[in-house]
């Protein structure tokens, strides 16, 4: 199989080049370095895989530096037989893209821009590959109703062969982004023909695949800064060092968790079962959900295993989210291709083992949350009680 991944450079674009490498398929990818950058630029430094790109680029069978925008139609003319692209290729972070009408700005134009630059060079040269477009669970927010795949089913109205999109209701600039990315390409496998997978995908954890366990120059960048990383990682980061772990206000917010390796199990399916022609399908993509708090209980009780002392602390939300809600979500798409989820309390496990022995490296600067999403404060005052809260913290 010859896939191109866009994004290559990133948390789950780095894994996926290996992970296909070690399945014998032909990986292209491309990336313009700006997730580096971006961290960099709130002064964040990843744990783990921040080798310098012409060493990490020996994971694909070809790579190019650059803005993938343009690249594409070069790549698609390049390699006529390409079978999938996977798109990663987005700004991943929701307290950047609230950080200020810049970074908002940024996120809108790197995102959805860009997307519609890469279907339009699919459409002239390469409308039969399938487009793998990582989405996210955000993008349906925290509805009062369960949460389908993808589409909400008309039987009520008597259409019963009948759907249409489910609503969404995003909480953030991010996640809007991914939203109006979804539109255009629904909108374009009913114009155009293409075959689309739409990956709404939960809240992803880990550094390391079972491939490359034992070899941390192949572990993917492990962000943990307020801005860049994610809950469980950092989590697990703030265990390391024993630092509280920093659950936003109530910590009842509920969402999909799951394993990098998860992930790429996910997408391997996807890539195998591709959709038809003309069909635009959605994933959801997470092995299970859980609390904030459940989240925060499970890491620190296998912190202990591992000789770390760790406390909890409710902090207030920076975030303007549901703190307590109602969340039920179908995931059958993935389970009846064959996906069967790790369980939490292992995959953590499993992170701990690798993260241990880095815990000099972690910086306890980078934790508390600098960006405020309220109207009414600015950011330089929300810096400060960032400040205020380390000293009350630790
Ligand atoms: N949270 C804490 N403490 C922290 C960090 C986060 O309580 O130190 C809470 C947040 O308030 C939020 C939840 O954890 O309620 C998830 O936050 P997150 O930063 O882990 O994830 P999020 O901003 O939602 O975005 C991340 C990825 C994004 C992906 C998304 C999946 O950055 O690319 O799309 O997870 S989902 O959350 O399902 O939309």
């Amino acid at each position: 199989m010859k896939v191109l991944i866009l994004g290559g450079d990133g948390y789950l674009g780095f894994s996926l080049a290996q992970y296909l490498k070690a399945r014998n398929c032909f990986v292209i990818g491309v990336d313009n370095l700006s997730r580096r950058s971006f961290v960099k630029k709130f002064g964040g430094k990843p744990l783990t895989g921040d080798a310098p790109i012409f060493m990490k680029k020996n994971s694909f069978d070809e790579f190019y530096h650059g803005n993938y925008r343009h690249h594409v139609e070069g790549l698609l003319t390049l390699h006529e037989d390409l079978d999938a692209i996977v798109h990663f290729a987005e700004q991943p972070s929701a307290p950047f893209s609230m950080g200020s009408k810049e970074n908002a700005a940024e996120t809108i134009h790197n995102n959805v821009v860009n997307t519609m630059y890469l279907l339009w060079g699919m459409r002239d040269f390469a409308p039969n590959a399938h487009l793998i477009k990582l989405g996210t669970m955000g993008e349906y927010g925290t509805p009062p109703i369960p949460i389908p795949e993808g589409f909400l089913s008309l039987e009520p109205w008597g259409l019963d062969d009948e759907k249409l999109p489910f609503p969404k209701q995003p909480g953030s600039i991010y996640h809007a982004t991914k939203v109006m990315d979804s539109v255009l390409i629904e909108m374009l496998c009913r114009l155009w023909g293409f075959r689309a997978t739409d990956i709404m995908q939960g809240v992803v954890y880990g550094v390391a695949l079972d491939e490359n366990k034992d070899d941390s120059n192949l572990w993917t960048r492990f962000d943990y800064d307020d801005v860049f990383g994610t809950a469980l990682n950092r989590f697990v980061a703030q265990s390391l060092i024993e630092y509280p772990l920093t659950v936003y206000g109530k910590g009842g917010q509920t969402r999909g968790f799951l394993d990098i390796r998860d992930s790429m199990e996910c997408i391997w399916l996807a890539l195998n079962n591709p959709p038809k022609e003309g069909e635009y399908r959605v994933f959801n993509q997470f092995a299970y959900t859980h609390s904030i708090s459940r989240l925060a209980n499970v890491v620190k009780s296998t912190a202990k295993e591992f000789g770390l002392d760790v406390r909890i602390k409710r902090i207030r939300n920076p975030r303007l989210e549901a703190e307590e809600h109602f969340y039920q979500v179908a995931t059958d798409n993935l389970r009846n291709l064959g996906y069967s989820p790790r369980k939490l309390k292992s995959g953590v496990k499993f992170l701990f083992e690798r993260l241990i022995g880095l815990k000099q490296e972690v910086n306890p600067e980078a934790i508390l949350p600098r960006i405020n999403w309220r109207r009414d404060e600015d950011v330089q005052e929300t810096e400060l009680v960032g400040e205020k809260k380390v000293q009350s913290l630790r």
